[in-house]
């Protein structure tokens, strides 16, 4: 009960692609999907999108008070949405499949200090394959402001409206740390939000976020905010969310949390302080907050480590972004190949593959702390975590 509107040839080998995707259990980075819907980018560059707005993130530490500073964690949070979720359909026309990361996969990169911002460091690291992990380091020294989370996915297949669509259920967190001048350190527990892949029968695939996400202050500040775009709710306008941020609770009491702020509107485009009508946010293309900065990678021909992710997969993403699917295939499987015989390597010897970057710990005094500020949500009160060692080799700006 699939159609594709559209009479091109694609049209068939998408709706058995469907049919697939309706019948599939497990991680749908195993699937294979038809060559037009390949994106050229491996999943660990996705990180990045934590901090294409450095300016923002590097500012959270300016904030002269603890209110001050979930506002501004709250209002870098919801300027990343954009370039996490929507972007990419402008980019390339639709949501598209990203390249499934090997084990080890690593990808490096930064945002050069400029107007006294400071310079921001981003690694990544595949810390898994089965299923597909990806931990992140960013980090401003120079500010005192680091990112570390981990990310996997865990997808199914649903009809959402009447709209066959996967949702995708984001597993892990992230924590931001600021160090503040005077050394005290806060920190923030970052969960993410469920996503609706809608527009598939359309073969246009666009990404709608849905329910609760949550940022914890350890210094007691609450925000809620929820997605309730169309393609999940029947409202019909796109990508709009609601985030109230509360009060401390004080221990003493069992009282309910009293709203502060409450901010409103589309986190693709304009929102505003609900209370006296002012701009929160603006992300969208003209937006105050709008423009983007890409990361800096350093050139593939300069890229040093074993499977530093451009490099390793420079003929697969050039065959996608040519065109030319067979050679991308193929060596696709020549890097499948490569990967089980080092796994076969290693169980012959009784070894496992080492990380670089991150150890895998069974937990996080951190998150254990602050998860409990959710514990009426649904969100897990323990995960496994990753702790962030050691950092890339540094790539120098050129002036
Ligand atoms: C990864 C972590 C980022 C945010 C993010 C954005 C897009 C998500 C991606 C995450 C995980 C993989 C994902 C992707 C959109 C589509 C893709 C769910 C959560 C799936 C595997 C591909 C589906 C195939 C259809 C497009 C046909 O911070």
């Amino acid at each position: 009960h699939f159609f594709v509107k559209s009479s091109s040839a694609q049209g068939s080998v998408w709706t058995s692609f469907l049919k697939s995707i309706a019948t599939f259990s497990g991680d749908l980075s195993n699937l294979t999907a038809p060559p037009f819907i390949l994106s050229p980018v491996s999943l660990t560059e996705f990180p990045a999108y934590w901090c294409e707005h450095p300016e923002l993130f590097a500012a959270i530490v300016d904030g002269k008070t603890p209110e001050e500073r979930a506002l501004r964690v709250l209002k870098w949070f919801i300027c990343t949405l954009r370039g996490q979720y929507t972007t990419r359909n402008e980019d390339m026309g639709s949501e598209k499949k990203p390249l499934n990361p090997v084990l080890g996969e690593v990808f490096y990169g930064h945002w050069p200090d400029k107007d006294g911002r400071g310079r921001t460091d981003l690694v990544v690291e595949q810390v898994s394959h089965h299923p597909p992990i990806t931990a992140f380091h960013i980090e401003n020294k120079s500010k005192g402001v680091s990112l570390q989370g981990h990310n996997a996915q865990k997808t199914s297949f649903s009809t959402v409206n009447m709209a066959p669509s996967i949702i995708v259920k984001q597993i892990g967190h992230s924590v931001l740390t600021i160090e503040l001048p005077t050394g005290v350190k806060e920190q923030y527990l970052i969960t993410l939000p469920k996503l609706v892949i809608a527009g598939l029968v359309y073969g246009k695939p666009y990404i709608e976020l849905a329910e609760n996400s949550y940022i914890a202050s350890s210094t007691g500040y609450l925000s809620t905010i929820a997605y309730t775009g169309k393609g999940w709710s029947w409202n019909s306008v796109a990508h709009t969310f609601k985030a109230v941020v509360t009060q401390p609770l004080l221990s003493s009491s069992n009282s309910k949390p009293v709203p502060l702020y409450t901010f409103e509107g589309q986190w693709d485009g304009k929102s505003i302080n609900t209370a006296n009508k002012t701009v929160f946010t603006n992300t969208g293309k003209d937006g105050e907050n709008g423009h983007k900065e890409l990361v800096t990678v350093a050139p593939i021909e300069a890229q040093q480590a074993r499977f530093e992710s451009r490099k390793l997969w420079q003929v697969v993403s050039e065959g996608i972004r040519t065109g030319n699917f067979d050679v991308a295939a193929k060596d696709k499987a020549r890097i499948e190949n490569e990967q089980r015989q080092m796994r076969a390597a290693e169980r012959e010897k009784g070894e496992t593959w080492q990380l670089i970057h991150f150890e895998r710990v069974e937990s996080d005094p951190v998150y254990d702390k602050l998860a409990v500020m959710l514990k009426d949500t649904g969100v897990p009160l323990k995960e496994d975590c990753y702790v962030f060692q050691h950092n890339a080799p540094v790539i120098e700006d050129k002036e």
